[in-house]
């Protein structure tokens, strides 16, 4: 099994430290290296020439296998470590001087003891290896809100990942200058052992230490760990948000362009949505989805227009490939085509890649994700539930022209869903900003194999943004009612459900390209001119408001998905208590009141 790279770089690359260093850089760098000791320092420049001879030698140390070159251009298949598939939730520390800033949903520890007890794990961490220093920026070259970060990685799959979902090199010297505003990366996968992965984030320090993991989320600094802990830690500050959410853009026949953010919980079709192709009337209709993000959006309010604004921190789609084919998000599928890398997932004959639901029959024979031989019969999955590719955000088809523009897209709706087989109705809109924030911060979810631990049991998943907030959620949820006064027109808020089960356990809405039905309900509501009517979750559309036609569904189908059991609900409600015990005299005002409101319309 290969986890790590323990090589020296390829001779051939040119490693291009700055000339003139920013010292700041310079001095943490020097310490970093006295700590943890590599026999060389190669500096990466981000380029697509690099990027290639890392592969060639990922190649080499077995890291990396090549695809087959004829069908999956510039792609390659990587394999982790068995114990190392998904986000260590219970591994991951928020490191400050006191509990408090943490508040009761994350995992504390104190920070002067999380460096002392790292330390020694660092401490030579990387003699043999090779420290590869990834500059990056976080967010479009020049955005207000764009974030320099260094991450310092002795895996070589890492370095690669950053390159794809990041704006990594050059860029980073330039846009960092000789500011000391940077987040300082440490990663080392270690020896790989969950007995000694600590994913450790010093907001204060403007600091990651992540130690033991090579996993995407542990380890890829720049996504889980800056661009939601820290940032959204930075945002409570400065009066800006970091949320776990898509970012898409709807263009209706007449030229109106509207932009949806959508926070869904991890592997919940936040990629799917983003990538949504619309059937066939509508595309014939004129209408069009563009991406411009499909995990993280920093959104802030434009002083001019008093409007909330968003960007993409990212650069590449790090998503799950099981369940993804030509049907379910053909943009996808064309998006991992070339210059990819895939994880976990099986290896065909004639190598190609293969995983559950990519086509409806099985191939005959692979090589599974753990490297062994596969046939259908033999009772293991081929593809590890939670096996993803890396992809460049500019092989997507459907990019939005301005997922690159430094002032970034106003945002029209705030949608919240998660994943619910039972009670929760397929769309229904917040009465306004406080009840909206009440909605999300209520979110519940079915847990998938996004995050180590049982799957399918109902979670509270306040925003989608549970194991991402990087400080008090009580103080986030406060944020959240703060920053409507800072808004002069607010986006309206939406709660979808694409999963709920009828009695037989069947979904009840087919989803993916036909959530388009839903999302013109959405957008038609944005813009004042779709009915509906009040019920006591919020406003929901009548049978008639939203678009069947072509579908295998009758009126009666469509009432059922909207149905609200008051039995049900009032458990739901209940429920919610697990998130709101926690925060007990810390609940801000708002919820308890949104809490109560509810009660007394069910
Ligand atoms: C992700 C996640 O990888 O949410 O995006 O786990
Ligand atoms: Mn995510």
């Amino acid at each position: 099994m290969t986890a790590t790279t323990v090589r020296p770089p390829p001779t051939k690359l040119n490693n291009t430290k700055p000339d003139d260093l920013n010292p700041a850089v310079q001095h943490w760098i020097d310490q970093c290296i006295q700590l943890c000791k590599p026999d060389q320092v190669y500096w990466c420049n981000g380029s697509a020439p690099e990027r290639q001879e890392m592969f060639t030698q990922g190649v080499k140390d077995g890291v990396f296998i090549q695809l087959n070159q004829q069908k999956l251009p510039g792609c390659y298949l990587h394999r982790s470590n068995q114990n190392d598939v998904a986000r260590s939730e219970h591994l991951t520390f928020i490191c400050t001087p006191s509990e408090d800033v943490v508040g009761p949903t994350n995992n504390w520890m104190n920070d002067k003891a999380a460096y002392t007890k790292l330390r020694p794990l660092f401490d030579g961490c990387m003699r043999g290896r090779t420290m590869y220093v990834c500059s990056f920026v976080m967010g479009p070259i020049g955005s207000p809100l764009a974030k320099v970060g260094i991450e310092l990685t002795d895996s070589l799959y890492v370095a690669v990942s950053m390159s794809i979902m990041t704006r990594m090199g050059d860029v980073a010297w330039k846009q960092l200058g000789d500011s000391d505003e940077f987040t300082r990366c440490l990663h080392s996968v270690g020896d790989c052992n969950p007995e000694r992965r600590y994913i450790c984030h010093f907001p204060i320090d403007n600091t990651i230490w992540s130690f033991g993991s090579g996993y995407g989320g542990n380890a890829l600094l720049g996504k889980k760990c800056l661009a939601l802990r820290i940032a959204s830690y930075l945002g409570h500050q400065q009066e800006w948000m970091a949320e776990h959410m898509l970012l898409m853009g709807a263009t209706a026949p007449d030229g109106e362009k509207t932009y949806v953010a959508a926070a869904f919980p991890s592997a919940c079709g936040k990629t799917n949505f983003a990538m949504l192709i619309p059937p066939q009337k509508y595309r014939e209709a004129g209408w069009k989805i563009t991406t411009v993000g499909d995990d993280i959006v920093w959104m802030w309010v434009d002083e001019k227009s008093g409007r909330l604004r968003a960007i993409n921190p990212e650069a590449g789609y790090f998503g799950v490939v099981p369940g993804t084919n030509y049907h379910t998000n053909p943009n996808a599928m064309v998006t991992m085509a070339k210059n990819s890398i895939y994880t976990n997932v099986a290896l065909l004959p004639d190598g190609d890649v293969w995983w559950e639901g990519k086509t409806e029959q099985p191939p005959k024979e692979c090589i599974d994700w753990t490297g062994q031989k596969w046939t259908p019969d033999c009772g293991r999955k081929a593809a590890h539930p939670n096996s993803r590719f890396t992809a460049p955000v500019i092989n997507n088809p459907a990019l939005d022209p301005a997922a690159n523009d430094p002032a970034g897209v106003p945002v029209s709706a705030i949608i919240f869903g998660g994943r619910r087989s039972r009670a929760i109705p397929l769309v229904y809109q917040a009465f306004n900003w406080v009840h909206g924030v009440y909605l999300g911060a209520a979110l519940g979810s079915e847990t998938t194999a996004a995050a180590t631990g049982q799957t399918g049991v109902v979670r509270r998943d306040p925003m989608a943004m549970l194991p991402f907030i990087g400080y008090n959620i009580r103080d986030y949820l406060v944020h959240w009612f703060r920053m409507r006064k800072k808004m002069k027109d607010c986006p309206r808020i939406f709660h979808v459900n694409w999963f709920r089960k009828d009695d037989q356990g069947r979904f009840m809405w087919p989803g993916f390209g036909e959530n388009m039905r839903v999302l013109k309900w959405i957008i038609d509501r944005c813009h004042g001119r779709a009915y509906a009517i009040e019920t006591p979750l919020g406003w929901m559309p009548r049978v008639q408001d939203i678009d069947l036609e072509g579908l295998n569904i009758t009126h009666e189908d469509f009432l059922a998905m909207q149905t609200i059991d008051n039995a049900e609900f009032k458990a739901e409600i209940l429920s919610q208590e697990e998130l709101f015990l926690k925060l007990a005299g810390d609940l801000p005002k708002e919820m308890v009141f949104q809490r109560e409101l509810l009660i007394s319309r069910l």
